[in-house]
């Protein structure tokens, strides 16, 4: 994915016009947001093809799939069948599950990226103990694309080191969650910031400031 300024939006707003709103913003500098449950559940799956068509955004599908791999597989096509360009799954259920979900991404020509330890202080209870074993998972599956932390930037690192640097990493977790933007991109690919954006007075001011900060 070729992501603009290397950040993307995490625009977990609750109604159409309060999306529509963030987004005129903010679409001079940024051209990839992610759309996750919160407004997905809000305003229906359609709300990606009117993002879509109003600014002409790429929609990264914040859906952290984890099922078994039959139900992936229905979740998945639902999804690039509404206009989504990628899709997030988890590693943790295995191969077979996700899989699935990379079989339906190369049938409709999209995206898949593994998720593989979150970016919240929870995810060491479990998440973390496995995550390297989920990144090489997803090496061995030949998957290229990643979501790993900000908030950890030592196991962002080490997530670096067992996919690439031929593979794509996206990070949330900078700003409200406490992760460093120009230190992510060190290891990372692109950003993924939410509230610290369309929570702002000014989401276009606040914005600007971010990509300011990543030089
Ligand atoms: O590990 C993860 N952490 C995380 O925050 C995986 C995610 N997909 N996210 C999502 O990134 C989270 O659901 C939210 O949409 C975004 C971060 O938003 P914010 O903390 O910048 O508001």
């Amino acid at each position: 994915m070729n992501i603009k300024n290397n950040l993307i939006l995490a625009l977990d707003v609750m109604s159409e016009s309060e999306a529509i709103k963030i987004c005129d913003s903010i679409k001079d500098n940024i051209d990839t947001i992610k759309i996750g449950y919160p407004l997905a559940l809000a305003e229906g799956l359609e709300i990606i093809n009117k993002l879509k068509e109003k600014f002409d955004f790429k929609v990264i599908c914040d859906f952290k799939v984890a099922d078994i791999d039959a139900t992936n597989s229905k979740i998945c096509d639902e999804t690039f069948k509404a206009g989504a360009d990628a899709i997030i799954c988890h590693g943790f259920v295995g191969s077979d599950s996700v899989q699935a979900c990379l079989d339906m991404a190369n049938k409709h020509g999209k995206e898949l990226f593994l998720l593989t330890e979150m970016s919240h202080p929870g995810a060491k209870m479990f998440l973390q103990k496995n995550a390297d074993a989920i990144a090489e998972m997803g090496v061995e599956m030949g998957i290229k694309n990643y979501v790993a932390p900000a908030t950890r930037l030592d196991r962002l690192s080490d997530i670096r080191n067992i996919v690439g640097d031929e593979s794509y990493i996206i990070s949330p977790g900078v700003g409200k969650q406490g992760g460093d933007g120009k230190k992510t991109l060190q290891y990372s690919n692109a950003i993924i910031v939410g509230r610290s954006i369309y929570e702002a007075e000014d989401p276009k001011i606040a914005c600007e400031n971010l990509i300011k900060s990543l030089d």
